[in-house]
């Protein structure tokens, strides 16, 4: 049960549920909020602090929910308010936080007020959105790319201006720097507060400022270019993204949103996607002295450990020490697995025990953690055909990047029809390798990677010192890592042998942790 002390997200662990995968009870191959609220014990029984679930708002589903058209509203296949309401109440009985993704920078383009303000360039809404005229020659104003592939503006005939869009097309941008935007995204985000929702997951942060006087962003060289934050086929890689976001006047809008969320008791955690930048923005937007709280968000989502860069124990010794350097104040949130990239096992190449290995490293760092539905069984990434590509971002850079739609794949709970996931064919296949990982299986081995994410995150929870102590004396050497974490109640010593030969006097994979 979490302790309902207002700082329980710190140091705690939050469980990522992607509500299209995760469990279906009207027979239609997608998962819904009904289906979630049925699979709670499951996920209070890990020994979680909260949920954070994906978007479930109206949309018409371009970017898989990450496109909204009513932020207030449930979109009809993942059921009713009243579903929603239950969801909650459910949570909270089992003592569960309830974190949603709102997904502010950007509308989907089915938005009332994407309509409005495409009408006419002098309707109420014309400047809730970027719009821009063309260049002399009708090219875009600038050279701001898209991640999810070529320019960032796309042409708009009714207005004959362009529009910006970080992401699809159909994700056209909301233009903060227009107050009555901001105050527009307050309120819908003080109805959800008022649903009794307990935080908010800010999906690309810091995305929701561009340069009002859309400025070129600067090439990077190669040698300069971080495959960081997206795939290293992603020409998005070769700018500096000095004017498109992570601008300064985001602070001032998220001290604004967190004054609301505080009167609610409510918390944040930011994603930021930031190659060049992250750690200063770390600290920017979650920095708070000793005994303080921060004024812009608490937590901060980052890419360190989502990335395809091995997680060698000098690595994790490296983010840490530029970590105490550039941001020494901040709180981060890390994560090895999510609904945008590759599973870990299989971007790692992991063997069940090094699977262990990392799950017992994460718990231990000193931070919050998210961890990924399915993780906890050790899922390793769908292979999936072309044919069965659903997410554009994969259908674009195919084949050299797969897109999403491989750590997307539908929950298994039992060794049943499509792994007791839904009674008809999923949205995406579930994969025959991953029916052995069910939970249903892993629930009745003791030795389970299950079974392991569960006495992990009990240790957690079981010593103040890996949820709120210091962490000290981070050595890399060869493949041991080690570190300490205290507080004034204890002291544990931390030895990993992140390697599958013998080392340090450890077993291959071996984690030890020591009091005193
Ligand atoms: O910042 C990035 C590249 O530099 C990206 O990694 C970016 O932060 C990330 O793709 C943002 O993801 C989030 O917003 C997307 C959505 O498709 C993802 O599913 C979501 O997690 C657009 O809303």
């Amino acid at each position: 049960m979490t302790e309902n002390t207002a700082n329980w997200w710190k140091g705690g662990i939050i469980y990522q549920i992607y509500p299209r995968s995760f469990q279906d009870t009207t027979g239609d191959g997608v998962g819904d909020l009904a289906g979630i609220a049925r699979r709670l014990p499951y996920v209070a029984s890990l020994g979680v602090d909260a949920v954070w679930i994906s978007p479930f708002f109206t949309s018409p589903m371009k970017d898989f929910g990450y496109d909204v058209s009513d932020y207030r509203g449930i979109d009809p296949i993942f059921g009713s308010m009243e579903d929603f309401d239950r969801l909650i109440e459910r949570a909270h009985e089992l003592g569960l936080k309830v974190m949603i993704d709102l997904v502010m920078s950007h509308s989907s383009d089915r938005h009332p007020w994407f309509a409005e303000s495409r009408a006419s360039r002098d309707n109420p809404k014309a400047s809730w959105y970027v719009w821009s005229d063309p260049k002399p020659d009708g090219t875009p104003p600038n050279n701001w790319l898209s991640i999810f592939g070529g320019s960032a503006w796309q042409w708009d005939a009714r207005r004959e201006q362009y529009y910006l869009h970080n992401f699809l097309t159909s994700q056209p941008d909301l233009n903060f720097h227009n107050r009555e935007v901001q105050d527009a995204l307050l309120e819908m985000t003080e109805f959800w507060l008022q649903k009794g929702v307990d935080g908010f997951r800010l999906d690309t942060v810091n995305f929701y400022f561009h340069d009002a006087q859309l400025r070129d962003n600067p090439p990077l060289l190669p040698a300069d270019r971080k495959a960081d934050t997206a795939p290293a086929v992603n020409p998005y890689n070769h700018q500096s993204h000095k004017y498109d976001k992570s601008q300064p006047e985001n602070l001032a809008f998220l001290e604004r949103f967190n004054t609301l969320l505080k009167r609610y008791g409510a918390v944040s955690v930011g994603e930021i996607g930031d190659s060049e930048r992250a750690l200063e923005l770390l600290e920017e937007y979650t920095g708070a002295p000793q005994g303080m709280e921060s004024k812009r968000v608490d937590m901060s989502y980052v890419f360190d450990f989502l990335s395809g860069h091995d997680l060698t124990a000098q690595r994790i010794a490296d983010v840490f020490a530029q970590l105490q350097k550039i941001a020494p104040n901040s709180w981060p949130c890390w994560a090895l697995s999510n609904h945008d990239v590759m599973r870990h096992v299989t971007r790692w190449n992991l063997p069940e025990q090094a699977a262990k290995a990392y799950c017992t490293v994460l718990i231990c760092l000193r931070g919050s953690v998210c961890l990924y539905q399915g993780e906890e069984l050790g899922l390793p990434e769908a292979e999936l055909q072309f044919e069965e590509l659903r997410d554009p971002y994969g259908i674009e850079f195919w084949p050299e990047f797969k897109g999403r739609d491989g750590c997307r794949t539908p929950m298994v709970w039992d060794m049943g029809v499509n792994g007791g996931f839904s009674t008809s064919q999923p949205w995406l296949p579930v994969p025959h390798v991953h029916l052995q990982r069910a939970v249903v299986g892993q629930e009745a081995d003791a030795q389970s990677v299950l079974h392991h994410y569960r006495w992990a995150i009990g240790l957690r929870r079981e010593h103040s010192a890996l949820r709120l102590g210091q962490m000290s004396d981070i050595t890399a050497n060869g493949p041991l890592l080690s570190f300490r974490r205290h507080d004034d109640a204890q002291t544990l010593h931390i030895r990993a042998n992140l390697s599958d030969e013998e080392a340090g006097g450890l077993e291959p994979w071996q984690v030890q942790i020591i009091e005193g």
